[in-house]
């Protein structure tokens, strides 16, 4: 196992936009070697000048770990390549078959450096937002095991930001909307995400420690999707409707 070369393959089919075959089919990798692969394939983009946002978790609810079959939270990398806002366009071109889900985020108020409770996340947060992630998977047909979705950086593509709203903002139970074209196509509450998102706080703390990763102010954390996420093709609008936390929405070209 070549972290290097692994790392190098995840990232340069994110980089040209081109589908790979699954790691996992032709090496053996734990889910730690995958967090290597992909710490190594932030280096690269680190290399090339951008730098990091944020976090994302990921299959913090039930129905995206159905729809992905997997077991386990996961956790991914921003980088402010990634970072589109409202009235930007999603180019089709530069992704491989993006999918959309709605989210929660969150704005880091104080450096995360150790482990905390639900009860103090609310002292780390500066504010929180609807948002809409862009997942595309660099592998053939969005197919992968945990681990190879972990060396892929979690299939991390894009964000779209919301409003920011007040850290108090009640999130717990939040209906959560993914339209398409002004149609909703999936429907969840927020508390489908971890029983409430800003459980997303101490576990994105937990991990960042486990990792080493550092969390500062000003960082963003993706929470995860509420519902499955969605194929998107040119020429359609894409929403994601929170309540309390409003629209946001990008058209893709
Ligand atoms: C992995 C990313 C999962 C979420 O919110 O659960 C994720 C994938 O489904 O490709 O971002
Ligand atoms: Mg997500």
């Amino acid at each position: 196992m070549d972290i290097a070369n692994l790392s190098k393959i995840v990232d340069e089919a994110a980089l040209n936009a081109t589908a790979i075959e699954q790691l996992s089919l032709t090496q053996s990798f734990t889910e730690k070697e995958a967090y290597n692969i992909q710490a190594a394939s932030i280096e690269r983009r680190y290399s090339r000048g951008e730098r990091l946002i944020g976090l994302k978790l990921g299959f913090t609810s039930r129905l995206k770990m159905q729809q992905m079959g997997v077991h386990d939270m996961i956790w991914g990398r921003l980088t402010n390549t990634m970072l589109l806002e409202e009235g930007d366009n999603l180019v089709m071109d530069k992704f491989i078959h993006p999918r959309a889900e709605p989210e929660i985020c969150f704005l880091v108020k104080k450096k995360i450096d150790r482990p905390i409770s639900l009860l103090e996340a609310g002292q780390y947060i500066e504010a929180v937002s609807a948002a809409i992630e862009i997942i595309d998977s660099r592998y053939q047909n969005f197919k992968f095991s945990l681990e190879d979705v972990i060396a892929d950086n979690c299939s991390s593509a894009g964000v779209v930001l919301g409003k920011w709203h007040p850290a108090n903002t009640p999130i717990d139970n939040l209906g959560m909307i993914l339209a398409v074209d002004q149609k909703p196509v999936h429907i969840a509450s927020s508390a489908a995400i971890l029983g409430n998102p800003l459980r997303s706080i101490p576990a994105a703390a937990r991990l960042a420690v486990q990792y080493g990763q550092e969390i500062n102010p000003g960082d963003i954390i993706l929470a995860g999707a509420a519902t499955p996420a969605v194929y998107v093709q040119k020429g359609q609008y894409v929403q994601a409707r929170v309540e309390r936390l409003g629209n946001v929405g990008i058209k893709i070209t």
